[in-house]
């Protein structure tokens, strides 16, 4: 018995929008990448040479994907030396009617390396002579609270055969957010199986956390490209080696070319403008979307340079959001600008000026002072 190799994906959302970008370079940017990034996963499991490329759920964004961007799928996935098994997730579900998403799917997949896994049976093959069963649990739904694995439980595994489950759903205590808790699987459901490990989709993020030697009881592999800003990681796939005494040796292989990165950042005495600018000319990367979020207080003139600053560095971005909420600090030169000399105001800002250590103390007396004046 020989070494099994296993390329392991899922939650490639293939035909996400992004309609959040509207018109924008960055929304066929981030259409397109999905497709560059399976391009990616597929050349790893060449690289690797992986006897196969498991796709555990949400391939496919939604049932109403194009027959084009079907087959464009179906062309990248072919070009795999690996069989290549397509699990259904919950975005892109089978509830045992035929349905237009997997029709046309089997339709351009048929007699290729492709092999989509529709039903909740046993899936036996080889590689090498090495007996090898794979337990599909297919979504049949989008949204459904409990799991759909507990079918694997009765069947008897023989102990010279490896055994993958593979399914797609919630991990309790994985912490993701609690609108994502479908298809809920507990760690003690997953042991029951009896299975050798579980190769899962569904939840961005990846689990382990990192490569390693070891019996993982599950893999996520995250999105193969990251598709939000709430997204940090960049996208990954599991490349997972495991030897003749079923002891796993896995890669986390990055497979995504494009990037978020959300800055919250506040201005003020400890986090300058300079501060600022050495920071934002390390990020740019044309890869990369700039999610800006800015607070805080800066002197008059810093504040007009912020502006032009921020309308200057789009061009060295993929994209730029910015929310500007920063305000104008009350400074010694501001209170000069703004007040006459010899006014309470002045007088009274003044002073705060020359004895308080806080921005806030100035920032309170002047907000009492326009609400004063307002009236
Ligand atoms: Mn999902």
């Amino acid at each position: 018995m020989g070494n099994i190799r296993i390329l392991h994906t899922a939650d490639n959302h293939i035909g996400l929008k992004f309609n959040n970008y509207g018109g924008t370079a960055a929304q066929s940017a981030l259409i397109q990448e999905r497709f560059d990034a399976l391009k990616n996963v597929v050349q790893a499991s060449n690289d690797k040479d992986a006897h196969f490329l498991v796709v555990a759920g949400d391939l496919f964004d939604d049932l109403k994907v194009t027959q084009k961007d079907i087959k464009a799928v179906v062309e990248i996935l072919k070009k795999s030396k690996a069989e290549v098994l397509v699990l259904p997730g919950n975005h892109d579900y089978y509830d045992g009617k035929e349905n237009k998403l997997w029709k046309a799917f089997s339709d351009f997949a048929e007699n290729t390396n492709l092999k989509l896994l529709l039903d909740a049976t046993p899936y036996e093959t080889e590689v090498d002579g090495t007996p090898v069963c794979f337990y599909p649990a297919p979504c049949g739904s989008k949204h459904h609270e409990g799991h759909v694995i507990g079918w694997v439980n009765d069947r008897v595994k023989a102990p010279e055969k490896l055994h993958i489950g593979l399914a797609h759903g919630n991990v309790e205590g994985m912490g993701v957010d609690d609108a994502d808790r479908y298809f809920n699987m507990s760690e003690g459901d997953l042991r029951a199986a009896g299975v050798d490990f579980w190769l899962l989709g569904h939840i961005h993020v990846p689990h382990p956390p990192t490569s390693a030697v070891g019996n993982p009881l599950f893999f996520m592999p995250a999105t193969h490209t990251p598709e939000s800003v709430k997204r940090k990681i960049p996208g990954f796939a599991w490349f997972i080696e495991v030897n003749e005494q079923k002891q796993l040796q896995y890669e986390q292989i990055t497979t995504g070319n494009l990037r978020f990165s959300r800055q919250i950042l506040s201005f003020g005495r400890t986090y300058t403008l300079s501060d600022f600018r050495a920071q934002e000319t390390a990020w740019r990367n044309k890869q990369l979307i700039l999610d800006l979020k800015l607070s805080g207080s800066l002197s008059q003139d810093d504040l007009v340079e912020l502006r032009s600053m921020i309308s200057d560095i789009a061009p060295h971005y993929l994209h730029v959001d910015c929310e500007n909420q920063v305000g104008v600090a009350v400074d010694k030169a501001f209170i000069q600008n703004t007040f006459a000399e010899g006014t309470t105001a002045y007088k009274w800002l003044s002073n705060i000026a020359e004895e308080s250590n806080t921005d806030l103390a100035l920032q309170m007396a002047y907000s009492l002072i326009q609400k004063h004046n307002a009236k």
